[in-house]
């Protein structure tokens, strides 16, 4: 019965938005039934923030820590890669066995060079990834990421505003491992010392 209450669990959390309408996720257990892993993750092909077309393949053999948002998102991704930012900086030099990869989830407005200028305030081994809408599409579907365009109703004018929108989306930073599959995931709110004694203890 708990795995099952927390497999229950799991699903939610990855269904629920850990968003900037509303961060749900804070707190959850990183743990996860061996079942929802299996699901987890998947191929793709992508545009690096270089232009380079990349592959879930191009990763084999490394940590990746995979990181889904926006450029535009207001705080919640700015949090969620500062963390990520600082675990890498904790481990010091194991930290070079870990990817850390940014996908867009706002392919319209996060293009080569948004995604390129976005993840240089971050870390300099930050990858950036974006797509087409299918591409984007289909990467968050195989990693379950939640993402829902809002547009905001307050904005002057008519025609205008086409570009402004917030978009509602999972904040989860998922462990991959160097085969490929699916190891943990980090909720949004998990503080930087945790995330790095995690990920040293996949690492060791
Ligand atoms: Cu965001």
């Amino acid at each position: 019965m708990r795995r099952l209450a927390s497999a229950v669990a799991v699903a939610l959390l990855l269904t629920l938005p850990g968003s900037v309408l509303a961060p749900a996720a804070a707190g959850q257990k990183a743990a996860v039934p061996p079942a929802v892993e299996t699901q987890l993750g998947g191929r793709f092909s992508l545009l690096d923030h270089d232009g380079r077309r990349r592959s879930d393949g191009d990763f084999r053999g490394t940590y990746q820590l995979i990181y889904f948002g926006y450029t535009y998102c207001p705080t919640i991704c700015p949090t969620g890669l500062e963390t990520i930012s600082q675990a890498l900086d904790l481990l010091g030099d194991a930290a070079e066995r870990v990817q850390p990869i940014f996908i867009t989830i706002d392919p319209a407005r996060d293009d080569v060079t948004v995604v390129r200028d976005y993840v240089r305030h971050f870390h300099p081994r930050l990858l950036g990834l974006t797509g087409s809408e299918a591409e984007i599409a289909a990467v968050a579907r195989a990693y379950r990421v939640h993402r829902r365009k809002v547009v905001l109703e307050d904005s002057p004018g008519e025609g205008e505003g086409a570009d402004d929108y917030l978009v509602d989306h999972s904040s989860i930073t998922h462990l991959m491992g160097p085969d490929g599959k699916f190891l943990t995931l980090f909720p949004h709110g998990t503080d930087a010392q945790k995330m790095a004694a995690a990920l040293e203890s996949y690492l060791d």
